[in-house]
Order: structure tokens, then C-alpha cells, then sequence
């Protein structure tokens, strides 16, 4: 059997119960087939693949709490310190009630390669908790956030790991998380990023994920001889990279369409109110019915069992920027059908596996979060360096500093794909580039 088969047959059978975790492994093992192929007695002699697959270190930890009414609730605590070759660990903390330990390990994992593609020097790491922010006040959220931190201030700091946010996890989370590292303490230093601009946070944190997904979308249009101006784009999602992803795409000239969250879909044909949106969901954290209640060219679509909404909108380009696994083979075939030509991910594995392949196979261009997402940690990795220099960079130097790194991505993972005979096989690109540079630093640091 092959090296990555082994290695792949391993991992299931040692992490049982984990399919988005086993997912992730599997589409870059594919990806890397022929590099490992190529240099397959020396890899697996160092056994590098059950190395780069296994977390170095795994923390799990009970987050006890008090609610409003005085009832005692227990959450699950996780931090994947997964692979520190090339920097800190460093990823978001997810919030979300679907938490558990095969999410966070892929998303670790995932978190590895990408940050590798910054060319920024962090390691890969993920975490976050069963708890669910949505319909609890501000003092049960702080509750839970100080007693999160309570146990995993142990394991964090600025030259260690450096948690930011993720699905859940916003500015008001990382304040609480901040205060209660620095009370328990003492330091003033940059442990988490996506802080506020009053205690340390950068500017352009809060909009560079979305930022930066354009970024890199526009880099690959413009290589196709194609811009956004006048493009119908279809985006999922209301959060923190959907809604920055539509003002930036609507500020180069695209018309966006929809949006959704975990209850239901917009279909606004005169294009999103950004706005408007942010309203809704910054500010009055309420649900897109409201959204659709303040705008008169909204349709709103409750979901239904099992349907995702946004995929059957005719558009030219598709983002995806909700959660894992929103876009299935069936989403693949109607955007294909509707003329969709270019699908680049906001959020982390959103396509599944049989999409993927069946978007490629259908010459639509396709870029992977890991490459797509970056700009997100990229901007985090901004942050830390202004922490560490104490000093404070202005939006425009932020911005156009991302803008650089995500051209640079889009670069990379072209002349990767194309190196190992698979041009325009994005994924294939940012998977290979990703690896090779930890495998680098791997091997030279010897076996640890
Ligand atoms: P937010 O919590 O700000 O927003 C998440 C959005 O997705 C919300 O609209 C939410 O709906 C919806 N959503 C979440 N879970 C589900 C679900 N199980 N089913 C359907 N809809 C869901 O998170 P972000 O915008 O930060 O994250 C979105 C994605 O982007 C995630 O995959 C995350 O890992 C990824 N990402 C985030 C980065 C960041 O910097 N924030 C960086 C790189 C990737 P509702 O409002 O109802 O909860
Ligand atoms: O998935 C991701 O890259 C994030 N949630 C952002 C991580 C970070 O450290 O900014």
C-alpha cells in the first residue's frame, strides 16, 4: 500500500468518530500524493505524515459556569496545539453548540497549511467550546469566557499560542478572554488577536477575512482576464467574513445577492445593504428576518431540512462563508447548471469532497479555504507584530499589506499546481505550497 494510503487508513482508525477531521487528512493527502510519491522512502522513514497528522499537544478541560437564574452549566473546553514547525500555534477559538473534538482537530489541521501559505511565521492550532453564545446575556457570556481562560491561560501566551476568533467568537469574547488572561497574569501582551483598537487590536482585523477572500477571488479573475464589476455574486453566511466579504465585493463594482444564517436565506435582487445587515447582526445580534423586515427587495426563505438555501441562486460567483459542509454535490450541480464559473471559500471546508471535484471537473475555478480564508490569521499575524513592537499601524498600511500577502497566496498556489503538472487545480496548489514549507522546517529541526 501507497505511503499516503497508510497513513490515511491510520488516521481513521486511530481517531474513530471524527469524519470532518478524517475529511480534512483526506483531501490533503490526495493533494500531496505526488510529492510524497516522489520522496516516499525518506518520509516515511521519518514517519513525517503520522507526525504532521498527529496534534503535539491536545488540551481538553471542563468550563464550569454560572447562569442568570444561578444554575451551574458545564461546558467542553478544547486547544489543539497541532504543529509548531514554522511559529506559535496559532487559530481561532470556535463557539458553537456542533463543537466537539473531530471539528477542532480538523480545523487545527487545516489551520497548519494555511498559515504556512501567509509566509507569516505561525504554527497551526485551533479551539473553542460546546458553548453557545446566541440568546445568553453579556454577564453569562463574560461567566463562561473567564472561567474558558481560567484553565487555558496555563497553555497560552505570545510567544506560545495565540488564540483569536471564529464562529462565535467575536470582539466582545476576545475582551473578556483578554481581561481574565491579563488578571490572572499580569502580562500586557499580545495572547490574543482580533483584540479591540483601544487595548492592542489592529486595525483592518475585523474586516480582513472577507477582505481578504476578495482579494485573492479578484487576483484570480484578473488572471482569467475577468474583474468583479458587474458580477452576480451568491454568499452564505451573516457573520464576520460574509458581511465583509459582501462590502468589499460590492465596493469593486460586484452586485451580492444573499446571505443566510442557521435559521433561514435572503434573496435581495438589488443587491445586499451592507449597512443594513450589519445592524441586524453587529449590533442587534438579531436574526435575517429582520433584515428582510427593513428592506422591501428582500425575500426571506426559512430553511428547510437538509436545504442550503443560497446555492440555487443564478450568480457568477459563489462564496461560501458559513460553516463546514454547506455546500453539497447537489449545491455543486445547481450552481453549475445556473453558469456559476468561480467558487472561492470563506469558510473552512465549506464544499464537500464530491463538490469539489465535481466544480473542477466542470472548469469552474475553484480556490479552497486554506488559501481563501487566510487573510483572516494573516491579519492576526499583523497584530501580533504591532503588539510586539508596540506600536499601532494605520488601516491603509493593514490593508494593503493583505492585499500583498493574498496576491502572493493566489501566486504560490498557481505556480505550485502548475510545478506538479496540475495547473489551475487550486487546491491541489495550496495544499502542496502549504506542506512543503513545514515539512522543511520539520525535517530540519529533527524528531520532535
Ligand atoms: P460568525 O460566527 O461571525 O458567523 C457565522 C455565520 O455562519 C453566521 O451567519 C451563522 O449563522 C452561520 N452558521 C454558523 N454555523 C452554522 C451552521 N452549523 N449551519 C448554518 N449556518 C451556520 O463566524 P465567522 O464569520 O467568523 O466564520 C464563518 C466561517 O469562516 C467559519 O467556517 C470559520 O471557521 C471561517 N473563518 C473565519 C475567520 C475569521 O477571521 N473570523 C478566518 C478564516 C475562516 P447564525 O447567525 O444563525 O449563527
Ligand atoms: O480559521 C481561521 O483562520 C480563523 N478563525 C482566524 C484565526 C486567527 O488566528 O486569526
Amino acid at each position: 500500500m501507497s505511503y499516503v494510503d497508510e497513513v490515511y487508513e491510520l488516521v481513521v482508525a486511530k481517531n474513530p468518530s471524527q469524519p470532518e477531521f478524517h475529511q480534512a487528512v483526506k483531501e490533503v493527502l490526495e493533494s500531496l500524493r505526488v510529492v510524497i510519491e516522489a520522496n516516499e522512502e525518506e518520509y516515511r522513514k521519518e514517519a513525517l505524515l503520522e507526525r504532521l497528522t498527529t496534534p503535539e499537544r491536545q488540551i481538553l478541560f471542563r468550563v464550569p459556569w454560572v447562569d442568570d437564574k444561578g444554575q451551574v452549566q458545564v461546558n467542553n473546553g478544547f486547544r489543539i496545539q497541532f504543529n509548531s514547525a514554522i511559529g506559535p500555534y496559532k487559530g481561532g477559538l470556535r463557539l458553537h453548540p456542533s463543537v466537539n473534538l473531530g471539528i477542532i482537530k480538523f480545523l487545527g489541521f487545516e489551520q497548519i497549511f494555511k498559515n504556512s501559505l501567509t509566509g507569516l511565521p505561525i504554527g497551526g492550532g485551533k479551539g473553542g467550546s460546546d458553548f453557545d453564545p446566541k440568546g445568553k446575556s453579556d454577564r453569562e457570556v463574560m461567566a463562561f469566557c473567564q472561567s474558558f481562560i481560567t484553565e487555558l491561560y496555563k497553555y497560552i501566551g505570545a510567544d506560545t499560542d495565540v488564540p483569536a476568533g471564529d464562529i462565535g467568537t467575536g470582539a466582545r469574547e476576545i475582551g473578556y478572554m483578554y481581561g481574565q488572561y491579563k488578571r490572572l497574569t499580569g502580562l500586557y501582551e499580545g495572547v490574543l488577536t482580533g483584540k479591540g483598537l483601544t487595548y492592542g487590536g489592529s486595525l483592518a482585523r475585523t474586516e480582513a477575512t472577507g477582505y481578504g477572500l476578495v482579494y485573492i477571488t479578484d487576483a484570480l479573475l484578473r488572471d482569467h482576464g475577468q474583474s468583479f464589476k458587474d458580477k452576480t455574486v451568491v454568499v452564505s453566511g451573516a457573520g464576520n467574513v460574509a458581511i465583509y466579504a459582501i462590502q468589499k465585493a460590492e465596493q469593486l463594482g460586484a452586485k451580492v445577492v444573499s446571505c443566510s444564517d442557521s435559521t433561514g436565506w435572503i434573496y435581495d435582487p438589488e443587491g445586499i445593504d451592507v449597512e443594513l445587515l450589519r445592524e441586524v447582526k453587529e449590533v442587534k445580534r438579531a436574526r435575517l428576518t429582520e433584515y428582510a423586515a427593513a428592506r422591501k427587495s428582500a425575500e426571506y426563505h426559512e430553511k428547510k431540512n437538509g436545504e442550503h438555501g443560497v446555492w440555487n441562486i443564478k450568480c457568477d460567483i459563489a462564496l461560501p462563508c458559513a460553516t463546514q459542509n454547506e455546500l453539497d454535490i447537489d449545491d455543486a450541480k445547481a450552481l453549475v447548471a445556473n453558469g456559476c464559473k468561480v467558487v472561492c471559500e470563506g469558510a473552512n471546508m465549506p464544499t464537500t469532497m464530491d463538490a469539489t471535484e465535481y466544480l473542477q471537473k466542470n472548469g469552474v475555478l475553484f480556490i479552497c479555504g486554506k488559501a481563501s480564508n487566510a487573510g483572516g490569521v494573516a491579519t492576526s499575524a499583523l497584530e501580533m507584530s504591532q503588539n510586539s513592537e508596540r506600536l499601532s499601524w494605520t488601516f491603509e498600511e493593514v490593508d494593503s499589506k493583505l492585499k500583498g500577502i493574498m496576491e502572493n497566496i493566489y501566486k504560490n498556489i498557481s505556480e505550485a499546481a502548475k510545478k506538479y503538472g496540475m495547473e489551475g487545480n487550486y487546491v491541489a496548489g495550496a495544499n502542496i505550497a502549504g506542506f512543503l514549507k513545514v515539512a522543511e522546517a520539520m525535517k530540519a529541526q529533527g524528531i520532535v
